[in-house]
């Protein structure tokens, strides 16, 4: 039987930078992850850090890379029936975004657990959460030997995804899910070619959703909107960069450099939240409680906000301050966590076109669009929604 304070069920970025945090602090973790580190760093996946972000990482001491090597975005580029206009987030709030992409955070923060004496285990199955409503929780899993073993701890946090098992541990008659599934996904691509623009274009147009990002000057990452039929592999290179040209902005068009796809694959969208966040011992972080559609950039720094506020809470709890904190924690985190759900719904709703839209909707969606691109008061309101609303 293994000990712990905290035993933390995931070792995506949720699980790594909690248990960071909280080394950090003093205080004894265990995180159990269920595929190996170089499949946890081969996902893809996010790539614009809000300021509170990068902030957190700092704190935490994984600061360093995206501070020297992330690129700070001061505006992002929105475009409707191929002509564009910008969104300046630092005239409208004088904040930035950094693009980082998700698998630089991830290997910073495993760097950094493994310079510290971290307990990471690797390649787990069957894990279950015993006794969450008890004063020490056990969670038991099988180890890659095929051994059954057993945490005990004070608490358990999940941080293992969308189809992780923490969730499902909460009896039924004791959370609410809430949910929306888009009829749309993403096909995403990789390619060593210098990005279209300098700054992310977000383009809508009667064919669908495009969005042009990046991860470094010869690294691109684009988007199309497709449809949920069908897999990546039945898209080839050719299909996807003659989409997306056809759904950038006219005076973009020129600049786009294409070349073979690195990573191809298709994201649904999705928006959910459970309720509550706390289960007795048991509590959920990330995209464990919450998934947003990728439209505004929010999940992973909803995910490290979630970190934030449960750290903070443990942190009083061993500093002997009681646990007003963690009984606050899912009340205060879901109140961020809903103005993000809000915003991504937005985004997607604005930026997409659905299946049975008519074209009464298309005006409505061509009008908002405009009223955006001419409202410095609207803009602030993207603005301020875009950087992350505060902590
Ligand atoms: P993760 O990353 O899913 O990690 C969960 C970890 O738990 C493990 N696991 C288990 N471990 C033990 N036992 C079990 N039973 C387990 N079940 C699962 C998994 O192997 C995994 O390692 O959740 P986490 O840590 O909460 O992090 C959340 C973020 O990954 C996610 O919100 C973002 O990637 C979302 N996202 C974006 N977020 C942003 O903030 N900005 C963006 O620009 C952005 N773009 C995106 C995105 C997500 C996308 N996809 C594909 C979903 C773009 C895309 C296309
Ligand atoms: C990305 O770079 O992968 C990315 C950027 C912005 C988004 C979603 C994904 O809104």
């Amino acid at each position: 039987m293994m000990k712990a304070q905290v035993t933390i069920i995931g070792g995506g970025p949720s699980g790594l930078l909690l248990s960071q945090i909280l080394m950090n602090a003093g205080i004894d973790t265990i995180i159990i992850e269920k595929h190996s580190k170089e499949h946890v760093l081969s996902r893809i996946r996010a790539g614009v850090l809000e300021q509170g972000t990068v902030d957190i990482l700092k704190m935490a001491g994984v600061g360093t890379r995206v501070d020297r090597e992330g690129f700070k975005h001061e505006g992002t580029l929105i475009s409707s029936e191929k002509k564009s206009f910008r969104i300046s987030f630092k005239e409208t709030l004088n904040k930035s975004v950094t693009i980082f992409g998700q698998t630089e955070v991830t290997k910073d923060l495993y760097e950094a657990q493994e310079k510290s004496d971290a307990k990471i285990i690797h390649d787990v199955s069957n894990v279950e959460i015993l006794n969450p409503l008890e004063r020490r929780s056990e969670v038991t899993f099988t180890d890659r030997k095929g051994i059954r073993n057993k945490i005990n701890s004070d608490f358990v946090v999940g941080c293992d995804g969308f189809h992780g098992i923490s969730r499902n541990t909460i009896p039924n008659d004791k959370k609410k899910e809430f949910e929306r599934i888009y009829p749309f996904g993403w096909l995403g691509i990789l390619s060593e070619t210098p990005p279209v623009s300098e700054e992310l274009i977000y383009a809508n147009t009667k064919d669908g959703f495009a969005l042009c990002s990046m991860r470094n000057e010869n690294l691109s990452r684009y988007y199309i909107q497709c449809s949920l039929e069908g897999k990546a592999e039945d898209y080839n290179d050719a299909y996807f960069w003659q989409q997306l040209r056809n759904r950038l902005p006219n005076n973009f068009k020129e600049n786009l450099v294409t070349g073979p796809s690195i990573e191809k694959s298709i994201a649904p969208l999705r928006s959910f939240v459970v309720e509550p966040l706390q289960y007795g011992q048991l509590f959920l972080v990330g995209d464990a409680a919450h998934i947003v559609p990728p439209t505004g950039a929010k999940g992973l720094n909803l995910a490290f906000s979630d970190v934030h506020y449960l750290s903070g809470a443990l942190k009083s709890f061993y500093a002997g301050q009681g646990s007003d904190e963690l009984k606050n924690y899912s009340r205060k985190a879901l109140s961020r966590i809903w103005k993000a759900v809000r915003f991504s719904w937005w985004m997607t709703t604005l930026m997409h076109e659905f299946p049975d839209a008519d074209s009464f909707d298309r005006k409505i969606k061509l009008s908002e669009i405009d009223y955006l691109s001419n409202s410095k008061k609207g803009q602030a309101v993207f603005s301020e929604n875009y950087v992350g609303l505060p902590l």
